[in-house]
């Protein structure tokens, strides 16, 4: 099936299935869950318990793009199944699909890249604020990296060090008109020429927002900041970015950052920056030949163009713009049981010159219960706020908290539930773009205790499911995850339309067809041995249930390398190359070339094997490697 065909079944089961839900609409609702809330249009039975259980070879209807927390990856689910559909290999190592042993990978990863990461914040890009299936990018805390993923194969096609900072925590992309940056947070302070000056001089310790091209993954500029960076986000202009800024004390110790009442929210004017850097007027730091601009007050008499510090209490953490229209940021307050509601606008009248206190830039700081830590939003003009010390998603009307801030009586909080445990990051339905829709919010609860079987001292994370059509939020599924998913995202199923199979042309691979050209092979059709001194290169092709090749010889201490080209043309027919005892096993989809190389260190008879069940005489499948004394 084509990839046209392919999405139009999608979209026709998708149809199939809501015209199935229409159909019994009316028939009454179900008592005891909200009347007069927004069940009128569900029908009897799914109201009871089902409406969101997908029947075996049903689909679902969103993409959830899920971090993998400190396993490295990146996470597909489908919701609202919460059936986990894919693992994407980024900063580790992978032993099913050869991530971080083929050459392929090692390219994107680098030379002895670190082969493991903790990611935290995936997002996916936009063209006008809507997502446009093209990329997902994430962040490496561990190793102060950014990963780049193309959607059409899902596998990472760039990875970038961030220099001269240490820690990348928050991750975002522009929105409009499309995403041609990326911003990336660095959070802790070092010295900013980290070389051993300066060890006991905390005074001289910094760290810096920084911008990348989307395209060529590129450092654009760094702009040095007061405080740690933590989570950011931007407006729906292309002019701002904001990030929460945590420790303005600047402390070492944790009662030394928790002193202060409060920190900051820091905006960054895009355009200033790069006139900036344009204009010449930069620096840079040891070796490093990224220009870097400073945004720290003290670099600045009178205002500061490159940023604005609004006084947010206190470490705040997540920062949250509302959609559709981009109007209000929503920076959570974490050890303050508030939200601070600044409006994008006034973000820009204070760049502008109009507006004199930086505080005039916040129109309400509603109080929402302990421990917030991000906000997320319906298309109804309410926020979800993840309360981490109540273990509550609390949901308001940030226009009610607005009047509430301006002095009138109004009760801005609409609901309260339970969540279990200890929330962390919230995020409802294409709530970070344009067409968010206020159907299902995600829970990334850190805690799950009691919820599941127990397995031993590691417990598994809870990533519950939470209806938020109706008036009141509904809890509908658990979701037992691996090693801290920090953040998820979901887009609609038609928002992602990726390849059933490879293209032979496809850049992942172009490296090693070029390998092939200089060697006069044609991957589609040659199994060819070419000698080149003590280098071995072995070519050959794989049609279920055959390699190309089933014996080649080698001399001990030959750099060896393998290049297996998979002809097989129907979706789904995979081959893995596994050669025993070498630690050598890698994927080879259908119509996709990957390749290794290793070093024959072991004289004798080596088997090697097709690791994907392929055909009745997959376990046949095979061939040997002799390596002579
Ligand atoms: S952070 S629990 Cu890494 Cu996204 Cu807030
Ligand atoms: Cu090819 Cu199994």
């Amino acid at each position: 099936m084509s990839d046209n065909e392919n999405i139009k079944d999608l979209s026709r089961r998708k149809f199939l299935r809501n015209s199935a839900v229409t159909g019994v609409a009316g028939a009454g609702l179900a008592g005891g869950f909200g009347a007069g809330t927004m069940m009128s249009s569900r029908p009897a039975e799914a109201a009871q318990n089902n409406e969101h259980h997908v029947e075996p070879g049903e689909l679902d209807e969103y993409y959830g793009f899920w971090s993998g927390g400190h396993s490295g990856e990146v996470r597909i689910l489908g919701v609202p199944s919460m059936r986990e559909l894919l693992r994407i290999p980024v900063f580790n190592v992978d032993s099913a699909t050869g991530w971080g042993i083929t050459n392929e990978s090692k390219r994107v990863l680098g030379e002895n890249a670190p082969l493991n990461g903790d990611t935290h914040h995936p997002k996916v890009s936009y063209t006008d604020a809507s997502y446009d299936g093209r990329y997902c990018f994430i962040n490496d805390k561990l190793n102060t990296r950014v990963a780049r993923i193309r959607l059409d194969i899902m596998r990472a096609d760039k990875i970038i060090t961030i220099p001269n900072v240490q820690s990348i925590h928050g991750l975002t992309l522009q929105r409009v008109p499309s995403t041609e940056r990326v911003f990336a947070a660095g959070e802790m302070i070092v010295p900013l020429n980290n070389n051993g000056d300066y060890l006991d001089d905390p005074s001289q310790y910094w760290t810096m927002m920084s911008c990348l091209d989307a395209e060529t993954m590129e450092i654009k500029w760094q702009a040095i900041v007061d405080g740690n960076l933590d989570n950011c986000d931007t407006d729906y202009t292309g002019r701002f970015v904001a990030a929460s800024c945590y420790n303005s004390s600047r402390g070492m110790t944790l009662p030394e950052m928790m002193g202060p009442e409060r920190d900051w929210t820091v905006f960054f004017d895009v355009p200033a920056i790069e006139a900036a850097v344009a204009a010449g007027d930069y620096t840079t730091i040891g070796d490093s030949q990224v220009p870097v601009v400073d945004a720290r007050e003290q670099a600045h008499e009178g205002r500061n163009t490159f940023a604005l510090y609004v006084p947010t209490p206190r470490s705040p953490h997540g920062v949250n713009t509302m959609p559709p229209e981009g109007k209000y940021c929503v920076v959570s307050g974490k050890l303050s049981p508030t939200c601070t509601v600044i409006e994008w606008s006034r973000v820009g009248e204070w760049f502008d010159g109009g507006l004199d206190d930086p505080r005039d830039t916040v129109v309400a700081e509603p109080e929402v219960g302990l421990g917030p830590l991000h906000t997320t939003y319906d298309n109804r003009g309410n926020a979800y706020t993840s309360l981490f010390l109540d273990s509550q998603v609390v949901k308001w009307n940030v226009e009610d908290a607005i009047r509430s801030y301006n002095g009138e009586e109004v009760n801005y909080i609409r609901d309260r539930i339970d969540v279990h445990y200890n929330i962390g990051h919230i995020k409802a339905s294409l709530a970070c773009s344009r067409d968010v829709d206020g159907k299902y919010l995600t829970a990334l609860c850190k805690f799950s205790k009691d919820r599941f079987l127990p397995v031993g001292p590691m417990h598994a994370e809870n990533d519950q499911l939470i209806d938020i059509t109706g008036e009141q939020m509904k809890l509908v599924h658990d979701g037992p995850t691996y090693a801290e998913p920090h953040d998820a995202l979901m887009i609609r199923a038609d928002q992602l339309n990726p390849s059933q199979i490879y293209t032979r042309d496809d850049p992942y691979f172009a490296e090693t067809v070029a390998m092939a050209e200089a060697d006069g092979v044609t991957l589609e059709t040659d199994n060819k041995v070419i000698r080149d001194g003590n280098k071995v290169r072995v070519y050959m092709t794989s049609v279920a249930p055959n390699f190309g090749t089933t014996e080649f010889r080698v001399k001990r201490g030959d750099e060896v390398t393998i290049v297996v080209t998979n002809m097989d043309t129907i979706e789904d027919v995979s081959h893995g190359f596994a050669l025993v005892n070498h630690g050598i096993n890698f994927e080879i989809h259908p119509q996709q070339t990957s390749s290794v190389t290793f070093v024959a260190d072991k004289p004798g008879v080596h088997w090697y094997y097709c690791s994907w069940f392929c055909h009745a005489l997959h376990m046949e499948m095979s061939g040997r490697m002799l390596v002579e004394a």
